[in-house]
């Protein structure tokens, strides 16, 4: 389905003088200048956040799968879905793939096709996780950090694969996540692993093009219940600093155990110049992979204060990885884009000279103060304004709806079609 932009615009009309009284009296509430406003809309107008190409469809658990039809059955079509949340929202212009979940067989033609929806290809995924049919070796006890050379080297070579793939759609960065780890004590060397998956990754970064970034994933525990190699910010930054200056450290918002103080950890990578990417998501227990910002906004608004600390001075990638299991995907991917959005929207609004001078005045009731008083703004005018500029739609999910968007798609590809992913 095209999403074209007069029919975005005709749309945008009726909703208009609404969202001028909106505007106006948002700005007319804060004691903000048209300078500062020009400076904020910039800046939110920039933000891309990545879909990757399996949340397109709908996730399950493993308990099953309960599929809402008219899912892109191929990377044109998730293309094209992508494209729609594009013209939509305006911040979906860059798409994530996951090798070999979505091989770009036809480069050419895979490239033209983003091109002209304006989506860029982010960072590519490698697959060490699950096993393929055409496999030679096992993953059962691990890739990268495997006892045998062979399982190891067959790793190695897929994710250098991945970057080959990745050089030809025009990304520049990979994700390396690894499952690696034990499920029981006892069962995995903790030094040996970890030395084994240094070299394995080495071998990988020796095979990145100089601008190039590796990010590397960690993440605590599942499918490895007892422990994993690179299990925390600490171990992903110590792969990331002997690997050098191409390497870094990737957060992945449901990967931490409960309560972590994830805005900390964040503020320690990026310190360290560390920081190189997100996977946006939400939970309440483990890794769910809920919608963002639908249990812990506050936290997320947090994480955006910490990353204003130096966000400007270098590129992240930033992306969505979720997996939606009743909810329409791409409803979904909005109701994610748009929790990002207002997160960094309230924490630009966070007066942070005022906040500098009560941390060195020990006024913690007026540091909170300040804190909060941007996070209870609606800041949602501000991010219509922004879409409004850019020519995308007013009323993204109003106008999906509207325009019946899901229904056009099960009558193109079926109420059977399914996507390829988890
Ligand atoms: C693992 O849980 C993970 O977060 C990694 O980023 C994977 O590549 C992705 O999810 C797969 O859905
Ligand atoms: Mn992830």
């Amino acid at each position: 389905m095209n999403l074209n932009k007069q029919r975005v615009a005709e749309e945008n009309a009726l909703a208009l003088p609404t969202h001028q009284d909106q505007w106006d009296s948002f700005r007319s509430l804060q004691s903000y200048s048209d300078t500062f406003w020009d400076r904020c809309i910039q800046q939110l107008s920039a933000m891309q956040i990545a879909i990757p190409s399996w949340a397109l469809g709908t996730g399950g658990t493993r308990f099953g799968r309960f599929p809402g039809g008219g899912e892109p059955r191929n990377l044109e079509e998730k293309l094209a879905d992508v494209g729609v949340l594009h013209a939509l929202n305006g911040h979906c212009g860059a798409i994530s793939l996951h090798i070999p979940w979505d091989i770009p067989e036809n480069t050419n033609h895979i490239r033209q096709i983003a091109e002209e929806l304006g989506v860029t290809f982010d960072a590519v995924n490698s697959n060490t996780f699950q096993d393929q049919a055409d496999q030679t070796h096992s993953y059962k006890f691990g890739s990268l950090s495997h006892t045998d050379t062979a399982v190891r080297e067959q790793a190695i070579a897929h994710n250098q694969e991945v970057i080959d793939y990745g050089k030809a759609i025009g990304s520049k960065a990979i994700t390396v996540w690894l499952s690696d780890g034990a499920n029981f004590p006892g069962q995995q060397h903790f030094r040996r692993a970890f030395e084994r998956t240094l070299d394995s990754l080495q071998k990988i970064y020796g095979h990145l093009p100089d601008d190039w970034q590796m990010l590397v994933e960690y993440k605590p525990y599942e499918p490895n219940f007892y422990s994993t190699v690179i299990q925390d910010w600490g171990s992903s930054l110590l792969l990331a600093s002997k690997l050098g200056s191409k390497a870094l450290s990737l957060v992945d918002l449901g990967h931490h155990l409960p309560n972590t103080n994830i805005e900390q950890v964040v503020s320690r990578l990026m310190m360290e110049g560390k920081l190189g990417g997100f996977h946006f998501n939400d939970s309440k227990y483990g890794d769910d992979d809920l919608t963002v910002g639908s249990i812990k906004p506050y936290q997320l608004f947090l994480i955006f204060l910490e990353l204003l600390e130096g966000m400007e001075n270098q590129s992240l990638a930033w992306m969505i990885d979720a997996s939606h299991n009743v909810k329409d995907p791409l409803e979904d991917l909005m109701q994610s884009v748009e929790a990002i959005l207002i997160a960094y929207a309230q924490a630009l609004l966070v007066d942070r000279e005022a906040l500098y001078q009560a941390q060195d005045d020990n006024d913690v009731v007026m540091c909170q103060e300040i804190i909060q008083h941007a996070f209870r703004t609606d800041v949602r005018p501000l991010l219509a304004e922004v879409r409004y500029r850019v020519g995308a739609a007013l009323r993204p999910l109003v106008l999906y709806r509207k325009l019946q968007v899901r229904q056009t798609l099960i009558n193109d590809r079926g109420a059977e079609a399914l996507a390829t992913g988890l």
